[in-house]
């Protein structure tokens, strides 16, 4: 008889640039809570890639300062792999706002190493085809990921 079994799941995760003077607790926190770290890099963004990858949220009041801040220093880009891996990094987090977070969810990385609800120290994907999209934008595995960039966006 088959058990439910829960599959392996890739996750992105970002450590936004406010957070990555705490990279190593960041890590340690990541590493307890039994993700696998597949794939990490340091990267300052331009803003053209930061619009890109936050382009969902164009048009929101809170877009351009969120550009300001996520290209205000280097972000450690990481794939993250475990039991799923959306919902756990999602849950891991913690809510958007960093001051909400300490006040309802105070073992989450928002909680302990975000400020408030723009600096809430670290990204995650919030579903399984912006994982795969998140993962391809940081991480392209092949040259086709070239020709589908805009050309008005800087190379990467
Ligand atoms: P993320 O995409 O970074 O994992 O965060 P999220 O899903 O929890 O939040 P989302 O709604 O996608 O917003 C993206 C990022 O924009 C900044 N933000 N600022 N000032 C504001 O009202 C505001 N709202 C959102 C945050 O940095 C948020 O993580
Ligand atoms: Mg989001």
């Amino acid at each position: 008889r088959e058990i439910i079994s829960s599959k392996r799941q890739r996750t992105f995760a970002m450590v936004k640039p406010d957070a990555v003077h705490r990279l190593g607790e960041v890590i340690d926190v990541i590493q307890s809570r039994n993700f696998e770290v597949s794939q990490m890099k340091m990267v300052q963004l331009t803003r053209a890639q930061a619009g890109l990858f936050y382009r969902e949220h164009e048009g929101r009041p809170f877009f351009e300062p969120l550009l300001d801040y996520v290209t205000s220093g280097p972000v450690v880009a990481m794939e993250l792999i475990t039991t799923n891996a959306v919902q756990r990094w999602r849950e891991t987090l913690g809510p958007t706002d960093a001051e909400l977070a300490r006040r309802e969810a105070p073992d989450t990385i928002r909680a302990k190493f975000g400020k408030d609800k723009q600096s809430n120290a670290a990204h995650g994907s919030d579903s399984d085809v912006a994982a795969t999209r998140e993962i391809e934008f940081f991480f392209p595995s092949s040259k086709v990921h070239d020709i589908m960039v805009p050309q008005t966006t800087a190379r990467f």
